[in-house]
């Protein structure tokens, strides 16, 4: 930073464009328009019951899942907002079965964007942080009208991602490949500001974040790696650790990005037709690149997320991310049962 007051997300977007080769115009409008989609769902959150805007929609989304109000009011403010800036070749949302086109009336772009709109709405009728996750990527060459299997791209092909926290404060993170930025929104002024340049996850942690009720359900490595993480100081990694769990997948990376930390979605018996609970494509990408962009690791268990090559765009997956050597610790643990078993 040139002063020691924050910039606005515009004016940093604005610098990058200038000083490195990865961003251009329509990028940067791209992530703007993203970013003023948030702070609208922002107010909505922020209003809650005044706003009419808790409970259920009395709508089931391509998961099964009940629909909240907010799922839905956030699905249309980011569809709205990014239907006519003539940067995008279409969307694709956890919300709808498939992708939405950009109308007709509108020019199109080169890049596809994924997202989901209100991550951990179980969350928002206890006023608890929830948040959107985003993921940005090019559209295959000479594709006009993508269809699903044209977002079906790895992980290391996405050229952005970013998530907002709605929390006590409104917060945006954001990675174009070259590290991960925090962004305050500014109420009064109505912009994001750059809060944390280039932040880094501490390589090792104490603490880890996983859903215990499901620990009966877990495979063999799982229950032994949490088992020795619960054995503390007098087990085999010597120390005491800490469990924290907001079950909003933005607020426990958020935790992590700031603090350190592992976050553990593994597969589990519960449903074994499922391969996990989240979203490849829309909370599983873009949390692995951010995450690795500040310095830390993300894996199935056994594999590198953003290498996975898609299979359909609602795909789910297993998840550990976060510190380096403790992902790195927990992925031994599932690679070495394999290798014994093979
Ligand atoms: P919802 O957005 O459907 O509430 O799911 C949130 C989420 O996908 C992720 O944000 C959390 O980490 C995880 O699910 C919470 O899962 P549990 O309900 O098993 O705690």
């Amino acid at each position: 930073m040139s002063s020691s007051r924050p910039i606005s997300l515009m004016r940093f977007l604005i610098e990058e464009q200038r000083a490195h080769q990865h961003i251009n115009a329509d990028l940067r409008l791209l992530i703007e328009v993203v970013a003023r989609a948030c702070k609208t769902i922002a107010i909505a959150v922020g209003k809650g019951d005044l706003g009419g805007v808790l409970g259920e929609a009395g709508s089931g989304n391509v998961q099964g899942e009940a629909q909240q109000k907010l799922d839905v009011l956030s699905n249309e403010i980011l569809l709205e907002a990014n239907a006519w800036g003539g940067h995008l070749a279409g969307c694709a949302s956890e919300e709808m079965d498939d992708p939405h086109p950009i109308p007709d009336v509108y020019p199109k772009g080169n890049y596809l964007l994924l997202f989901d709109p209100l991550d951990g709405s179980s969350n928002i009728d206890v006023n608890i942080s929830v948040g959107t996750i985003f993921s940005v990527l090019r559209c295959p060459d000479g594709v006009t009208e993508p269809r699903a299997e044209h977002y079906c791209q790895p992980g290391t092909a996405q050229v952005a991602a970013g998530y907002a926290v709605y929390g006590p404060s409104t917060l945006l993170v954001l990675t174009l490949g070259h590290g991960t930025h925090v962004f305050t929104l500014d109420r009064e002024l109505g912009s994001f500001m750059l809060t944390r340049r280039d932040l880094q996850i501490p390589a090792q942690t104490r603490e880890f974040a996983v859903n215990m009720s499901n620990q009966r359900h877990w495979e063999e490595p799982m229950q032994r790696y949490v088992g020795d993480l619960l054995a503390g100081k007098e087990g085999p990694r010597g120390k005491d650790y800490n469990m924290r769990w907001v079950a909003s997948m933005v607020a426990d990376v958020h935790r992590i990005l700031t603090r350190g930390g592992i976050f553990l979605y593994p597969w589990d018996r519960k449903d074994p037709g499922k391969p996990g609970k989240l979203r490849l494509m829309y909370e599983a990408n873009p949390m692995a690149f951010i995450v690795e962009q500040a310095g830390g690791r993300a894996t199935t268990g056994r594999e590198r997320i953003l290498e996975l090559a898609p299979t359909a765009l609602h795909q789910r997956v297993p998840v550990f991310l976060g510190s380096r050597d403790e992902v790195d610790a927990a992925t031994r643990y599932h690679r070495e049962h394999d290798a014994a078993g093979a």
